[in-house]
């Protein structure tokens, strides 16, 4: 049997990864699993953090970043900031296609995507409006720090002709400013795919993993021959530190690989729950708690099905 295999991000991916799966295993492409995985999550109105759903900024907008990467061609597609478009993976995916004009932001973005047909719908859903005013509130009372609720969908996918592809979407930070871009539509930061080696792909705080280029880097260790699981952990491991050493503290960062022969790993700093679904390993979530040292170090990190 010829391998495949998909690991996204978050718990919140497993429809979406079971839709990619069953694409793998009928030999589809990468590119396609990833995108319909996406485009799942996009979908549901219960995420809170991407697509229809996801949390607006501080203007009560919701602003939606998302790319596309092809391991084969290194094509790649980005949209960041997009109001109003159903799908932005689907945005992103198409504008890969193109040589140049590839990474398209706001009104830009979004007039891109009428002239191709893509559907428009307003993404602000009640709940999402009910928790922002609720924030509103919290924030002013309380003098709470507004950016949390943050949670990218990324996936990873290898198919059964060693192709490999990798996608984001997310709706970035809750409260973000208005025009705020994240990691994830960033190539090398919140995603990178080589067919030669394998793909990466970033969760957490955008602001601190574009400083390290974290998916770039974990691609990178990988073609240096470290297994995905090392380059991830040792990606994220390191690059915390540095963040600590040099200012004091390291936001949330969680890393999910995986190899062109369909191997994978994580790395994270804090709890985080990712999908994964091979031709070996049926899908199963799982969850992965860092244990720190006094030094505040990751000691190990405990990966448990949940
Ligand atoms: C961002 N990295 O916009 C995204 C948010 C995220 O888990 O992934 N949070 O910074």
């Amino acid at each position: 049997m010829n391998k495949w295999g998909i690991i996204a991000t978050w718990k919140m991916a497993v429809d979406g990864v079971a839709i990619g799966a069953d694409i793998l295993k009928n030999k589809g492409k990468c590119q396609d699993a990833v995108e319909k995985a996406i485009m799942e999550v996009e979908n549901d109105p219960l995420y809170t953090s991407v697509g229809y759903g996801g949390l607006p900024n501080e203007n009560c907008e919701v602003e939606l970043d998302a790319a596309f990467m092809d391991g084969k061609t290194l094509s790649m597609g980005a949209v960041a900031g997009i109001k109003d478009y159903k799908n932005p993976v689907s945005i992103a995916r198409k504008l890969s296609e193109d040589r140049f004009n590839i990474f398209l932001v706001g009104d830009g973005a979004e007039a891109y995507a009428h002239k191709n047909g893509f559907i428009r719908q307003n993404m602000l859903t009640e709940r999402a409006k009910k928790t922002w005013e609720t924030r509103m509130d919290e924030i002013t009372q309380k003098n709470l720090s507004p950016y949390d609720g943050h949670d990218t969908v990324c996936m990873i996918s290898l198919d059964s002709e060693k192709d490999m592809a990798v996608a984001t979407s997310t709706s970035g930070l809750f409260m973000k400013k208005r025009g705020r871009v994240g990691d994830s539509p960033i190539p090398g930061s919140g995603f990178y795919v080589d067919n030669e080696v394998g793909g990466a792909a970033a969760t957490g705080l955008g602001e601190d993993i574009m400083k390290g280029c974290l998916s770039y880097e974990t691609v990178q260790r990988m073609r240096n021959g470290v297994s995905p699981m090392k380059a991830a952990q040792s990606a994220v491991e390191d690059f915390s530190e540095q963040l600590r050493k040099r200012r004091g503290v390291a936001g949330a960062i969680s890393i999910v690989a995986m190899n062109n022969k369909g191997e994978w790993g994580i790395g994270t700093n804090v709890e985080f729950s990712f999908v994964v679904s091979t031709d070996e390993k049926e899908l199963k979530s799982y969850l992965a708690t860092p244990i720190f040292n006094e030094d505040k170090t990751i000691k190990e990190i405990k990966i448990e099905e949940m």
